[in-house]
């Protein structure tokens, strides 16, 4: 399991994997940004900056290197694309398009991110960035 900005960071890996003939099973969670460092920033009390990422569609990236590839953005098209990668016989990445405002939730949080993220929220509506601030409440909390 890899996220976007990871797998980026990992190519040289997956030319090894072909390179040894490793039937080893890729997931690309692609959420089309840092999320973790957006989160970082976020809970400081900041705007996040230089998180989103321009990916490539990476099931065609993977397929140029020599492995099986799939792209998926639609949620009832994920069950058959897992089925068809878990099938293949050699190396294999399946390319998944995530919510991106969807958060990880910690069952309990301590009060210093709390008030970061209602900082930043201050921040964002501030500077005509309301809309980020919706998407994410709307996603977690609604
Ligand atoms: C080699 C390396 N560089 C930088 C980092 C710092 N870092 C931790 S999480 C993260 C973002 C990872 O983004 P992604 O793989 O897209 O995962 P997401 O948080 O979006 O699920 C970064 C850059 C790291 N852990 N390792
Ligand atoms: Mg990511």
């Amino acid at each position: 399991m890899a996220g976007d900005g990871g797998i980026a960071m990992l190519f040289g890996d997956l030319m090894t994997i072909v390179q040894h003939d490793l039937p080893i099973k890729i997931a690309v969670y692609d959420n089309g940004k840092l999320g973790f460092v957006e989160i970082e920033q976020k809970a400081e009390g900041m705007l996040d900056t230089f998180t989103r990422l321009k990916n490539p569609n990476f099931a065609d990236v993977a397929r140029a290197l020599g492995f099986w590839g799939r792209s998926v953005s639609k949620a009832d098209e994920l069950e058959g694309a897992v089925e068809d990668w878990l099938a293949q016989p050699g190396p294999a990445l399946l390319h998944v398009h995530v919510n991106p405002m969807q958060l990880v939730v910690p069952p309990f949080m301590a009060v210093e991110p709390a008030i970061g993220m209602a900082l930043y929220s201050a921040r964002a509506i501030l500077h005509g960035r309301g809309g980020d601030v919706w998407e994410m409440v709307k996603e977690n909390f609604v």
